[in-house]
């Protein structure tokens, strides 16, 4: 057995070739005559083990991770707990499905879930694959128990790459282009921006209501599906109020109101989700990524009444709630309570927000720095405007990737560089990579 030896793996950033290095490069050169084209390339290191927020490429340099994947590694990378769990799960029995033979751990995912997510009352849960699927299937429930079939999102809403969650995904290239006819009955709402609309909470969403009322009708909706914070495009945290007066609006007009917590739910912003801050709760509500450290797993949680509406079999699929990915979330979820990890995001969000607030003012082209705990973004605009500025995004993360730390860009005109460091990096390792993209932010806005 090879088990990650964290104690292998440096704690700082060391750089040891030119990035990618020369075996990451032969891993490339196999990957581009093996892989489909249409899967997006990143940044080409090839990894080999990592533990925490450090990632170890075969070349045998520790990268620092300030993506955490995709917002996945909350928790950080080969934590012994979650990795004993899935050794000790795989070693047992790795599959039954659970719809023939069930097993423990997926009820106690559930149960942590039901605990924790913002509903009221009593919940239940579903345990799926990806975070599209449950996006899917909360869809599938709030039509059922509505008997309707519209669904309202969101301007710069990213919900998935399947069919339905294509068409409730805004973005067209790359996620949409040419992979159309799309799912019908879904219609787009504005979204609070407050960099761009300056509208408060409760004037973004009386604007978002006039368009549910005048072009959809409550009578013909199902659900409004919204992400509490938006992820892919472009970090954009509502003004105050927004999500609540949407929320109280569902609830007097028999529309389910689904919060999608999947990039911003398990502690990223602070709480365990996102809705938290404001108080506010959905009558359904979607997780994956943070939720199994990294093991492929998602789930939807409702209120119970409206997830009882399903008829037996209505809901499932093979592998969801997979046995060793169910276990890896036991571990997880557990992990984050035991080590206080929402208090660690706060920690992290206010070095990051008062560092990157100190370059807005020194530099030009930062046209708002905004988030909410280890959820962070820039957002870079021409100066003097409020054009965006995507190639100077691409610039600075491709500066930050080439010393070795790894920085993400988002949003719809892709000018918005992200930071979703895994919630266990140091001190030191945060500082290190905020000393790193100061850098490049200096060089390419200076
Ligand atoms: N809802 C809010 O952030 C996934 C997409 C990466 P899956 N975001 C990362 C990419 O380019 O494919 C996401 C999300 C929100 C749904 C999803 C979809 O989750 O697990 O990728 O299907």
């Amino acid at each position: 057995m090879t088990l990650t030896d964290a104690a292998t793996i440096p704690t700082a950033r060391t750089i040891r070739t030119a990035l990618p290095g020369p075996r990451s490069l032969e891993l490339q050169a196999r990957r581009t005559s093996a892989v489909a084209s249409g899967v997006s390339k990143g940044f080409p290191v090839f990894i080999e083990r990592a533990a925490g927020a450090i990632v170890v490429d075969v070349d045998g340099n520790a990268l620092l991770d300030l993506g955490s994947g995709i917002a996945v590694t909350s928790i950080g990378h080969a934590v012994p707990e979650v990795t004993d769990a899935i050794v000790d799960q795989a070693g047992r029995f790795v599959h039954t499905c659970f719809m023939v033979t069930p097993y423990e751990s997926y009820v106690a995912v559930c149960e942590a879930l039901n605990e924790r997510a913002p509903v009221e009352g009593p919940a239940r849960s579903a345990l799926f694959n990806s975070g599209a699927e449950a996006v899917e299937n909360a869809v599938k429930i709030a039509r059922h128990a509505t008997g309707k079939a519209g669904v309202a999102v969101f301007d710069h809403a990213y919900h998935g790459r399947t069919n339905l969650t294509m068409a409730l995904t805004a973005k067209s290239m790359p996620y949409k282009h040419g992979f159309g006819p799309f799912a019908p009955e879904v219609y787009r709402v504005p979204m609070s921006y407050p960099y761009r609309d300056g509208l408060s909470g409760p004037e973004a969403a009386a604007r978002a209501i006039s368009v549910l009322e005048s072009q959809i009708g409550a009578t013909n909706l199902a659900a409004v599906l919204i992400e509490p914070i938006q992820g892919e495009g472009g970090f954009i945290v509502p003004a105050p109020g927004f999500l609540g007066a949407l929320a109280a609006w569902c609830r007097a007009n028999d529309v389910v109101f689904i919060a999608d917590e999947i990039q911003s739910g398990f502690c990223r912003t602070g709480d365990w989700f996102a809705l938290n801050a404001e108080g506010v709760t959905a009558d359904l509500v979607t997780t994956a990524k943070g939720i199994a450290g990294g093991m492929p797993l998602a789930a939807v949680t409702g209120r119970a009444a409206l997830m009882e509406a399903v008829h037996e079999g209505g809901l499932g699929g093979t592998y969801g709630g997979n046995p060793v990915a169910a276990a890896a979330a036991v571990a997880s979820i557990a992990y984050m309570a035991e080590h206080d990890l929402a208090g660690r995001a706060r920690h992290i969000g206010a070095q990051l927000l008062s560092t990157l607030s100190g370059l807005a003012d020194e530099l030009q082209g930062i046209g708002e720095v905004r988030g909410r705990g280890a959820m962070v973004a820039i957002e870079l605009v021409e100066p003097g405007t409020t054009t965006p500025m995507p190639n100077a995004a691409k610039a600075v993360a491709q500066a930050c990737n080439a010393e070795g730390v790894l920085v993400l860009t988002c949003g719809t005109y892709g000018n918005v560089l992200r930071l979703l460091p895994p919630l266990v990096i140091t001190d030191e390792q945060l500082a290190d990579g905020l000393g790193v993209l100061s850098g490049a932010l200096r060089k390419v806005l200076g």
